[in-house]
């Protein structure tokens, strides 16, 4: 390790901007674009500089900064480490080879008592010099920074008149070490290494090691993303997996031209090994950023809502939850099969827009212990991130306690429970133009639906999804389209705010069947007469011009 005295001299340029700089506001995940558009002269140090002038604590405080190793990712860390030195942060908290998970910066963030974490991410979106890069803020708390943060910075970078970055800085990020650039100390540590020790806390590992060290081969696949590096030492080193159980392992900054999302179209060849034969019991997968899993069991899908649904049931097996749930929080368009968990438990069950920061609320107020999304996402309270690998960690402690399969798993948790057929269709790249009037224009017919015929049924409500937080009373208004039948079915409509290119249509479909009933229908079946009747409504095979939707989950 290289320590080096810190020296009050620095030389900061100061650079005018002949223009203030014009973006749109960061969306559900920070900032989001282009990498080319990233490399544009001005265009991240403008958002950089937003960050600093907005985020409080930074004069003195400390920094965690780090990301998925995508195209940009070292580049982004020195200029991050330029600017925060020229504005006097007190120390900066970088990972080795600049990798750093989500779910593991927001640990870090918690753990150091930072201000607060720059992630350098596009998650799920492809990478490379013609993929998409990312910058996500995360907050004191561990977790992406609130609405009024985001709306804060995107003020401050619509008038801004210039920056300042200190001159040079030959940081070598490919071994840990201390160094200084002026008064600002610069820590690298290792990424992996406090992230695995959380999860021993919170998992017998000497339970999940003895199922790993059996006849019981499971694959991970990391995409070639970051959770790489922290699956191997995790699987394979600690917990004694078998060489090989992880797959795609070393990070690259295009993930190997592939899309690092993990559901059954970007992750086929996972999908294909644990649907399509039965040489493995367990499969998973994590997106660019480790905040998001994908279950799958020998033929058998895990739904994400039933993921969701089956950690609740299941939490009390588990070491670091033993003693039960404060409450559960999922996302609107998630499906409510953890709804019927939580009554039966009697714990609070909480509705939020989509998006992870409005989970940030009820975790720090002690009111949920879990939470999840429909898009691959569950989390807890450890940290204020989905977090990927933690909830592989958790299937293996169920699957290693109730040794049984994740196909008796499920079956067991829908004769108890019934079974919420769900689906959603992503119509990704649609002309952004035709997507909105498509959006606006049902918005506009909602409040003459109620009542009418849908699919086998009726429309009991339909309405725009406002938030109103049970902790602070903030109101957040049009988080998406829902038609509310009167058996409980739901279809949901909303525009993803993560995508680059065009527009992405998603369309959630949901419809319950109670113990007793017919539980073992194929979803697209289940759900045929409303996915029919939803483009009816809506015009959408119409409007778009796609026949079917690009992605099916
Ligand atoms: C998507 C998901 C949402 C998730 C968000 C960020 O947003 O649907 O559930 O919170 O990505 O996930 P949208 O607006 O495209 O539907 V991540 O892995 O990019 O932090
Ligand atoms: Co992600």
């Amino acid at each position: 390790m290289s320590i080096s005295t810190p020296s009050a001299e620095l030389s900061v340029q100061q650079i005018t901007l002949a223009q203030p700089f014009q973006d749109q506001k960061p969306g559900t995940s920070g900032l989001r674009k282009s990498s080319k558009q990233f490399e544009q002269p001005h265009y991240l140090e403008s958002f950089v500089e937003a960050v600093l002038r907005t985020l409080p604590g930074v004069e003195g405080g400390t920094l965690i900064v780090g990301g998925d190793g995508r195209y940009g990712n070292r580049r982004a860390i020195d200029v991050i480490a330029r600017m925060a030195a020229a504005h006097g942060l007190g120390r900066l908290v970088v990972t080795t080879g600049g990798i750093l998970s989500t779910p593991a910066a927001s640990h870090l963030i918690r753990q150091q008592q930072a201000i607060g974490g720059i992630i350098l991410s596009a998650s799920h979106n492809p990478g490379g010099p013609n993929g998409d890069f990312g910058v996500k803020v995360n907050g004191a708390n561990g977790g992406p920074a609130p609405a009024s943060f985001t709306d804060a910075v995107f003020a401050c970078t619509q008038q801004l008149d210039g920056y300042r970055i200190a001159d040079s800085l030959n940081l070598n990020l490919d071994a840990a070490g201390s160094t200084h650039l002026g008064a600002m100390a610069i820590d690298v540590i290792d990424g992996v290494h406090d992230y695995l020790q959380l999860m021993q806390e919170l998992f017998d590992f000497d339970l999940i090691s003895t199922l790993l060290k059996g006849s019981w081969p499971m694959a991970f696949d990391a995409m070639h993303a970051v959770t790489g590096p922290y699956a191997s030492a995790l699987f394979e080193q600690l917990l004694g997996a078998p060489a090989g159980t992880v797959r795609n392992g070393m990070p690259l900054e295009d993930f190997g031209g592939g899309h690092p999302d993990p559901n059954l179209t970007y992750a086929k060849d996972l999908a294909s090994l644990l649907l399509g034969s039965d040489d493995y019991r367990f499969g998973a997968a994590c997106d660019g950023d480790g905040d998001r899993n994908m279950i799958l069991g020998q033929r058998c899908f895990v739904n994400p809502s039933d993921s969701l649904a089956v950690l609740t049931a299941n939490a009390t097996l588990i070491k670091g939850y033993a003693s039960g749930l404060a409450g559960v929080a999922r996302s609107m368009p998630t499906s409510a099969a953890v709804d019927v968990v939580a009554k039966e438990l009697g714990i609070d069950c909480f509705e939020t827009p989509t998006g992870w920061k409005f989970f940030g609320n009820l975790l720090d107020a002690g009111r949920i212990t879990l939470c999840g999304e429909e898009s691959f996402g569950t989390g807890s309270n450890h940290i204020r991130e989905k977090d990927g690998l933690w909830a592989v960690l958790f299937w293996l402690s169920i699957l290693a306690k109730r040794q049984c399969s994740v196909a008796e798993v499920m079956q067991q948790h829908w004769s108890r429970f019934g079974r919420h057929y769900y689906s959603r269709h992503d119509y990704e790249g649609v002309e952004t133009g035709k997507a909105h009037a498509l959006y606006n224009g049902l918005r506009e017919r909602l409040s003459s639906l109620s009542g009418e015929a849908f699919a086998d049924g009726r429309i009991a409500k339909a309405d725009d999804f406002a938030y109103s937080d049970p902790v602070d009373g903030s109101l957040t208004e049009k988080q998406g389209l829902r038609l509310l039948l009167e058996d409980g079915s739901r279809v949901i409509l909303r525009l993803s705010g993560t995508g680059t290119k065009g527009a992405t249509l998603r369309v959630y479909l949901e419809r319950y069947v109670a113990a007793g009933g017919d539980l073992q229908q194929d979803p697209q079946q289940a759900l045929g007469s409303m996915i029919a009747a939803a483009d009816a409504l809506a015009g959408i095979r119409a409007t778009t011009g796609m026949d079917r939707p690009t992605v099916i989950t």
